[in-house]
């Protein structure tokens, strides 16, 4: 009998949130035993124009929702917390008109939400239509479980007092008990459901329990305790990556092919690829300490900046560097990481530049900024043994010049590399025939072809 499923698609237009759903979604779509579902995909117009890059795909069709600026006039200034705090304050009726538009223009209902889990008024829109909310959490599962401890932490902060309480560690949480306090995300340490990113997490906290399946981005050998403790929290709980170790991920063209053919030259495993991701750089001390240190090390690099932050670069170092140092304004990161003469990422730990410079088997060297980063960077150093953080926390030309020493002449580095080698080989594992996250991923699709629950 065929099926004819309708899935409605809520992305979160920030940070690298979007683009691993997209991936999940495509996966979903071309699996072979998805015949007869469509996907709508309500995303703002910028992002779906950046993800989607102009490619159409059979079963998906992308709809625009309004980015909360004024009707007509897309956010263009500020920065980005006001754009999400303008986008935050549009929900939920900006997608509850285009899930309208949708239903009407494929002639079929909504038979279920899928959503990233920042958006947790989702869970509301698919009680309202008695129809399942499969929510997507794009960072890693140590966050996840951070986020659901809350008003334990919170209550432990008010007893102890918040100054106190930093060095303690979370000995209640399991899989956590050597995270300390001062590793956790900010929304969780600063208390203040006034913010409105900490407001949206702490709301999210208390919808998930309600969610028909929780999914991430991740493997499940990766934290097999803290993984055990969220399948009680949840309904069900589903690792289904590392996604780029199990779907096509789409081409970016041509791009980035000059930094690809100067990599091809260098010899294995001697490169430092430096990138913070989409939304953060540096301040400007910071830069210039992490440019004398490479230049100093003289270690071969490449560095993926945007252009308005060149100038924060010491004057002449372009040229200084030119023999051995390259720097692009976006680097085709996943083919980067791929390729063998990289050894070393400097990383701001963002989930998906941590998964896959595990898929890659690359060592990190952790300069974490805001949100969940702090806390990979203490899961990476001090959990999985796979990458070290800097002294002190932030780049200092001599701190940075000993990190890479350590990852890249010493037996720490060593070390770390055969761990990285093995969580890699674990990673591959899950996402065979018969593993963890290939099984999660068919539950994931039954779910969704049959929407009364696994
Ligand atoms: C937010 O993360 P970011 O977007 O800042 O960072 P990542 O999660 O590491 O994702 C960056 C992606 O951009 C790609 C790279 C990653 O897939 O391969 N990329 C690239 O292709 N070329 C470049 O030159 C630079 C990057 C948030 F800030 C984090 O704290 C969260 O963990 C994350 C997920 O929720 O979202």
């Amino acid at each position: 009998m065929a099926i004819h499923s309708h899935i409605g698609v809520l992305a979160f237009p920030f940070g690298t949130h979007a683009a691993p759903l997209l991936t999940l979604v495509r996966r979903l779509a071309t699996d072979s035993s998805s015949r007869g579902i469509t996907f709508s995909f309500f995303n703002t117009a910028k992002s779906n124009s950046a993800i989607f890059s102009g490619q159409e795909f059979d079963n998906i069709k992308a709809y625009d929702v309004w980015d909360g600026a004024h009707e007509g006039e897309a956010f263009t200034g500020g920065n980005i917390l006001e754009a999400m705090q303008l986008f935050l304050s549009a929900t939920p009726g900006n997608f509850e008109k285009v899930m309208k538009e949708a239903e009407v223009e494929s002639g079929m209902k909504i038979s279920c939400l899928l959503s990233d889990a920042f958006l947790w008024f989702t869970c509301d829109l698919a009680e309202g239509r008695g129809i399942p909310w499969v929510s997507f959490w794009t960072a890693a599962s140590c966050s996840l479980s951070a986020h659901m401890y809350t008003d334990q932490i919170w209550s432990l902060m008010r007893s102890t007092g918040a100054a106190k309480t930093e060095e303690k560690t979370l000995s209640f949480v399991p899989g956590m008990t050597s995270v300390h306090f001062s590793d956790l995300p900010g929304e969780i340490l600063s208390n203040n459901l006034e913010s409105p990113l900490t407001l949206m997490i702490y709301k999210m906290v208390q919808k998930l329990p309600k969610s028909t399946a929780v999914v991430v981005n991740s493997f499940e050998e990766i934290d097999p305790i803290i993984t055990n403790d969220l399948k009680s929290k949840f309904q069900n709980f589903l690792n289904i990556g590392p996604s780029i170790l199990s779907s096509p991920t789409l081409s970016n063209g041509d791009s980035g092919q000059e930094c690809l053919l100067w990599l091809e030259k260098q010899r294995h495993a001697s490169v430092i690829y430096i990138s913070f991701g989409t939304v953060t750089t540096p301040q400007p001390t910071e830069m210039a300490a992490l440019a004398e240190a490479l230049e100093t090390s003289e270690f071969p690099f490449l560095w993926s900046l945007r252009d308005n932050a060149m100038k924060l670069l010491p004057e002449g170092f372009l040229e200084r560097t030119s023999k051995f140092g390259m720097i692009v304004s976006w680097a085709p990161q996943l083919k980067v990481l791929e390729n063998p003469s990289v050894g070393a990422f400097i990383t701001h730990c963002g989930w998906n530049s941590i998964l896959e410079s595990i898929s890659y088997g690359v060592p990190m060297i952790c300069r974490p900024f805001f949100g969940d980063q702090n806390l990979n960077s203490k899961m990476v150093e001090d959990v999985w043994k796979i990458g070290v953080r800097l002294e002190g926390g932030v780049f200092t030309k001599n701190g940075t010049i000993e990190a890479l020493h350590s990852i890249m002449l010493n037996e720490t580095g060593k070390a770390i590399r055969e761990n990285i080698n093995k969580l890699k080989q674990k990673a591959k594992n899950a996402v065979k025939f018969d593993g963890t996250s290939t099984k999660n991923f068919k539950a994931l699709l039954e779910l969704i072809k049959s929407p009364r629950g696994i």
